[in-house]
């Protein structure tokens, strides 16, 4: 039998990765009175349906049932949307075997920190249409199903191949999640987005710090040479970005969440794969091939993958 979504309705929109991010805009699309499932790891289960247990900023809680959908079963054939969230590295793994699956006209939306499994995919998309998108929406993970929403941010998406997602499903997405917009160019948003990350992960995961220490002026000499490499390697990919606004970006991400322990901290503390390849590792991709050298983001690469080594990954 199909899994049934909110209304009795098989959900015509399925997120691929169940972790924080996933069930946070499972949480506000489900608000937003839009049909979704939850696409389940393979052997996760016979269940089909889970209660998310899901708090707001404002300390409220909410209880959803979700549809969740097994991979190999008819229920991804009739999707609209497919939003992906699991980690970068995961991306293509985790969508190539449901590819097939998926109806000609299945608009499919990446979400995730870094750059570059796109590029992957695009030969394997059989004319579906591709969106990229970004958020600085933080939330936890407390539990399978227990996600809390830690701090609010911007949301950014936009088209990068094939159709372009319809307009019903651009303001359902939009009117779903809070402080939201459609970039009409999303590279130079996910640039800058991979420029915060580029800085404070890997600053944070090795020098064991919450986001808000790199503040400190020591840090200033580092916090800048990663910037202007990106910013160089960027203007070599044709994407032009602003030194001084990049900056600022920078500054207030690290003030907005001084609190925090970086994605990419929690992931080494945890013997975690990071996402040091499709962050620090992409521009160095891109140095390369434009022959320019990057060498404080290749320090802090080969800094990254020393201790995921360490911690068995
Ligand atoms: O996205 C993040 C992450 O931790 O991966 C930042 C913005 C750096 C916040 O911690």
């Amino acid at each position: 039998m199909a899994a049934q979504g909110v209304n009795g309705n098989p959900p015509r929109i399925a997120i691929l990765g169940a972790g924080a991010v996933g069930q946070l805009l499972c949480h506000q699309l489900t608000q937003a009175g839009a049909r979704v499932g939850l696409i389940a790891r393979p052997g996760s289960g016979q269940a089909d349906r889970v209660t998310l247990d899901f708090t707001s900023l404002d300390n409220s809680r909410y209880q959803h049932s979700v549809a969740l959908l097994p991979q190999d079963a008819d229920a991804v054939k009739d999707l609209d949307l497919l939003l992906v969230c699991v980690k970068a590295y995961q991306v293509v793994d985790a969508l190539t075997p449901l590819l097939p699956r998926l109806a000609a006209d299945c608009q499919l939306v990446l979400m995730h920190n870094g750059m570059g499994p796109y590029l992957t995919l695009l030969p394997k998309l059989a004319g579906r249409g591709l969106t990229l998108a970004t958020t600085s929406q933080g939330a936890l993970r407390q539990g399978q199903w227990q996600v809390t929403q830690t701090g609010p941010g911007l949301t950014q998406l936009g088209w990068i191949h094939g159709p372009v997602m319809s307009e019903q499903h651009r303001a359902l997405l939009l009117g779903a999640i809070p402080d939201s917009q459609w970039c009409e160019a999303i590279l130079p948003a996910l640039w800058q987005k991979l420029a915060v990350n580029a800085v404070i992960n890997p600053l944070t995961a090795i020098y064991e710090c919450r986001n808000g220490e790199l503040r400190r002026e020591s840090f200033r000499p580092l916090r800048e040479s990663v910037l202007q490499e990106l910013i160089q390697v960027a203007a070599a990919d044709g994407i032009a970005l602003d030194a001084h606004a990049l900056g600022e970006r920078l500054a207030s991400v690290i003030a907005l969440t001084a609190n925090n322990y970086s994605s990419m901290h929690q992931d080494l503390a945890h013997g975690r794969r990071t996402e040091i390849e499709e962050i620090n590792g992409f521009i160095l991709s891109r140095a390369a091939l434009h022959g320019i050298a990057a060498p404080t983001n290749l320090r802090l690469y080969r800094e990254i993958k020393r201790l995921q080594a360490l911690s068995g990954q």
